[in-house]
C-alpha cells in the first residue's frame, strides 16, 4: 500500500519532518511517500497562502494518481484543497485537522486546539464547525510561533505546553496540535500536560491506511464525483480537466503543469 503525504508548503525540511513522523506509525508494508508542491508558499499561515497552496497540492494528487498511490494525506492544519483533492483521487484523502479532531473526539468529550499564529485561529474554528465539533472544542489558542520557526525556536515546547495547559484549564480533556510542524512535539506535550495529545499527521496517516484497507474511497456519486472536463486558461491552463473518469482511468483527470 502506498500513502502519499503531501506537505502543502514548499519547505523541504518540513516535508522531511512530516515524512519521518508518518513512517514511524505506518504499518509494515505501507510505503509513505512524503512530497511537497513544486510551487507555492514556503509556509501557510494566511488565507492568501492557503489559497495559493491548493494548485500545487492538486498537482501532487494528479501525479499520485498516475503513480498508483492508494491514499493521501494533506498535511497542513487548514486542510487546504481537501474537497478538490477528493474529486481527483481514486483513494481516500485525509486532512490533518479533520483526522486529529476525529481522533481526539474518540478519547475525550472535549478538546482544545493549540495552533501557531493568532491569525490562523479563525480557520481552525471554521474547520471545527465544518466537522461538527463545535460542542466538543472548548478553545483554539495560539502559541504565536510561526510555522517555520517551530523546528528551531528553543521556546517551542514550553510555549505549546503553556497553551495546552490553558485549554485544559478551560475544560479540555485532550489537546489537538494545530500545525503539521508540531508533529515531533506530541509525546513531550502529552507527558508534560498529562492529557492525550493528538498530532494530525500520525492520525491522518493511520486513518488513510485504515480506509484503504477497508476498500473505502471518495464516492464517485454526487459532490466528490470527478470535476467536469472544461477549458482552463492563463497560468492554470495546465490544470485543465481532460476527462472525468477518475475511477475508470487512474490518470488523466488533471494534466500536471508543463
Ligand atoms: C500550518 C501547517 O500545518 N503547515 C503550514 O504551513 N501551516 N498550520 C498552521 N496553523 O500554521
Amino acid at each position: 500500500m502506498r500513502i502519499r503525504v503531501i506537505n502543502p508548503n514548499t519547505t523541504r525540511a518540513m516535508t522531511d519532518l512530516i515524512g519521518r513522523s508518518a513512517r514511524v506509525v505506518a504499518s509494515p508494508g505501507v510505503l509513505v511517500d512524503a512530497v511537497q508542491p513544486t510551487m507555492g508558499p514556503a509556509s501557510i499561515e494566511s488565507h492568501y497562502e492557503e489559497a495559493l497552496a491548493v494548485p500545487g497540492i492538486l498537482e501532487q494528487v494528479a501525479l499520485g494518481e498516475a503513480e498508483g498511490v492508494d491514499g493521501y494525506v494533506v498535511a497542513c492544519f487548514g486542510d487546504p484543497g481537501l474537497d478538490a483533492a477528493r474529486e481527483l483521487a481514486s483513494g481516500p484523502v485525509l486532512g490533518i485537522a479533520e483526522a486529529a479532531m476525529h481522533a481526539a473526539s474518540l478519547v475525550a468529550r472535549r478538546f482544545g486546539i493549540v495552533t501557531t499564529l493568532d491569525r490562523t485561529r479563525g480557520r481552525a474554528h471554521e474547520l471545527v464547525a465544518r466537522y461538527g465539533f463545535a460542542d466538543a472544542c472548548v478553545e483554539v489558542r495560539a502559541c504565536e510561533i510561526p510555522v517555520l520557526d517551530l523546528e528551531h525556536d528553543p521556546d517551542v515546547l514550553a510555549r505549546v505546553v503553556a497553551e495546552s495547559r490553558a485549554v485544559v484549564e478551560q475544560g479540555a480533556e485532550a489537546v489537538v496540535l494545530g500545525c503539521a510542524g508540531m508533529t515531533a512535539l506530541c509525546r513531550s506535550v502529552s507527558d508534560e500536560v498529562g492529557v492525550p495529545v493528538v498530532d494530525g499527521v500520525t492520525a491522518a496517516v493511520l486513518l488513510a491506511q485504515s480506509l484503504v484497507a477497508m476498500g473505502l474511497r471518495p464516492s464517485a456519486r454526487g459532490e466528490y464525483a470527478p470535476p467536469p472536463a472544461k477549458p482552463m486558461t492563463g497560468l492554470l491552463a495546465g490544470f485543465e480537466i481532460m476527462s472525468a473518469t477518475k475511477h475508470d482511468a487512474p490518470f488523466g483527470v488533471v494534466r500536471s503543469p508543463a
